[in-house]
């Protein structure tokens, strides 16, 4: 066996493909404020939330550490209590420290808490390194919560190069050129933030180069808002201009209402797939989005995806949340079909939920706000929506990626939305699908095929045929190769040739859900 390793940073990722950039943040200031010593003895050891708790215990006290840190997020709090109660049982004397934003807030209210030795709560990238120092040799630590410091981002040493080689190759690689954000929504963690802090974007650029050297292709901004500055935005911008080439592929998340004439150019110069945009609406309701604190212009919103999806080549995903404090299931359907109608790439139908510390808490009494207690805290009924209301929703939501998100039903999608509401239509659908199927979920897309064109047909009234060549057309662009019960009669038949999907590639990438 070789030498142990003395602190293990560990965390559960929601999948293979999302590696944790925070823990990279507080591996790569190990040396610098904790000392080089500490570096050489630090490992990072990723897992998914799929994994067994018992292997993960395994596999960590294989490593025979005397700390082991973990990052808690609302994906995987409930996994890695699992795995401290057996870590803890096995071996109480391995110094636990938690850090991430599920135990930042609410901290006494946490089991986790209290299975664990300390909790740094906010930044970790200095107080985690110093917490290890201070555990290792002394002083010992006399609190266990200890508030994270913020420091100013030059003393951060930046993560990029604890991107391995593996990383780059099979991962979604996370960036940031900014940390926090100035805006105060309050179903938002980032609502806490006084402010946004910009990187040295010199030092920052320079490690995205660095990065692109090594042959990554694909950057997931995580900056709360990339528009926010626009001097910034338009360099970052450059850089990848100056780096074009087929596979690039860059996302970002983008507040709706700020898209000034520079910023406008530059996407202008995008060839199409290169960049994805993610714009969080919420709600287009003023007295909703004022009670949240949210500002938003929604002529401005309206004008730039306007021009967003008209004009520019990005891609643009635009989400929606249901359930916010005073939102009726009607006006929701209105804010819904005004976002349709300006023509997104992808509507994300998100459902509320009451993240730990957020300031939407306050609306709780006054707008009968009634939460599931365990994470992921998602609303279950509101003062002006029912619980039978809200699962309905949640079923239309998960049709949703279905059928319109999924990019499946392309040219049967109008079809299935006309109507004077289209979110109305799209709700009758999900119902009756519902009464149908009993399930949202392992439902393939045969069965959609067929399900479509029984509702298309007898649910809807349109042509038998109409409906027919249009789920043909979109089952044979799918790429499916079974043979859905309702097109076995105008599909090619088994062997001969089927025209070749066309994928556009802003599409092969997994959408960033948050609120
Ligand atoms: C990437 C990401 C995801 C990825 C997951 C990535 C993964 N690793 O598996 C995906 C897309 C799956 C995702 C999904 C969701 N996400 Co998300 N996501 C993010 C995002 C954009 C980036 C995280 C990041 O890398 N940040 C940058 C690093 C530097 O910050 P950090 O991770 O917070 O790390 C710092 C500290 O927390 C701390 N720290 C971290 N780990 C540790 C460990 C130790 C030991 C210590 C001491 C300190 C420490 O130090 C780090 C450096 O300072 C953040 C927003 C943001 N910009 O942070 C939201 C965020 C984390 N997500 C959030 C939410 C709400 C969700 C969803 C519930 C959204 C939804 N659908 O409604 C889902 C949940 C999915 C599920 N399965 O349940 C919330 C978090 C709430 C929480 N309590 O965890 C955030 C903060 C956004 C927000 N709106 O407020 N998300
Ligand atoms: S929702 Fe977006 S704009 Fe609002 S506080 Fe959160 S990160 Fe900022």
């Amino acid at each position: 066996m070789g030498d142990p390793a003395a602190i293990v940073l560990c965390t559960l990722n929601a999948k293979y493909i999302h590696a944790s950039l925070g823990l990279r943040y507080l591996l790569a200031n190990m040396a610098r404020h904790g000392g080089a010593d500490l570096r050489a003895r630090t490992v990072l050891r990723e897992y998914t939330i799929a994994r067994e708790p018992q292997a993960v215990v395994d596999e960590l006290l294989a490593l025979r550490p005397a700390i082991v840190g973990f990052g808690v997020y609302i994906w995987n709090v409930r996994q890695t209590t699992g795995v401290l109660r057996l870590l803890k049982a096995a071996r109480p004397d391995i110094k636990v420290v938690l850090g991430g934003p599920e135990v930042s807030h609410e901290v006494e209210q946490q089991e986790i808490v209290a299975l664990a030795d300390h909790v740094i709560t906010g930044w970790g990238d200095v107080s985690f390194p110093r917490l290890c120092h201070a555990l290792l040799h002394g002083p010992q630590p006399l609190m266990k919560v200890i508030a994270g410091e913020q420091p100013p981002l030059d003393e951060i040493t930046l993560p990029y190069p604890e991107y391995s080689d593996d990383d780059l190759a099979h991962r979604l690689l996370y960036v940031e050129a900014s940390r926090g954000c100035p805006f105060t929504c309050e179903f938002c963690l980032s609502a806490l933030d006084k402010t946004a802090r910009a990187f040295d974007l010199g030092a920052f650029l320079a490690e995205m180069d660095g990065l692109h050297r090594r042959g990554a292709r694909h950057f997931k901004f995580v900056d709360r808002t990339f528009n926010l500055k626009v001097e910034a935005s338009v360099r970052i911008l450059q850089f990848f201009l100056d780096r074009m080439s087929e596979d690039l592929f860059v996302h970002f998340e983008v507040i709706p209402d700020h898209l000034p004439d520079r910023l406008k150019e530059m996407i202008l110069r995008f060839p199409p797939g290169v960049l994805q945009f993610e714009v969080g609406i919420q709600s287009f309701n003023v007295e909703v989005q004022q009670r949240i604190s949210r500002r938003q212009d929604n002529a401005k919103t309206e004008a730039n995806l306007r021009w967003l999806v008209g004009q520019s080549p990005a891609h643009l995903h635009a989400d929606l949340i249901f359930g916010l404090p005073g939102e009726t299931l009607a006006s929701f359907a209105q804010g819904f079909d005004r976002l349709l109608a300006l023509g997104p790439h992808e509507i994300q139908l998100g459902l509320l939920k009451r993240l730990r510390g957020t300031p939407i808490a306050r609306h709780t009494a006054a707008h009968g706000m009634v939460y599931d207690p365990a994470p992921p805290y998602t609303v279950r009924q509101t003062g002006v929506v029912d619980a039978a209301t809200v699962q309905r929703y949640a079923r239309l939501a998960r049709y949703w990626e279905l059928v319109a998100n999924s990019g499946r039903f392309r040219g049967t999608l109008p079809l299935l939305l006309q109507g004077p509401s289209a979110f109305a239509a799209f709700l009758a659908f999900s119902d009756w699908l519902w009464s149908r199927q009993g399930e949202t979920a392992h439902l393939s897309p045969e069965q959609l095929v067929d399900a479509l064109h029984d509702y298309l047909t007898t649910g809807r009234g349109f042509a038998a045929e109409r409906v027919q060549q249009s789920l043909l057309a979109d089952y044979l662009a799918s790429g499916a190769r079974a043979r859905p019960a309702s097109l076995r009669d105008v599909l090619p038949a088994q062997g001969e040739p089927v025209p070749r999907p066309v994928r556009r590639r802003a599409e092969r990438q997994a959408r960033h859900a948050v609120g």
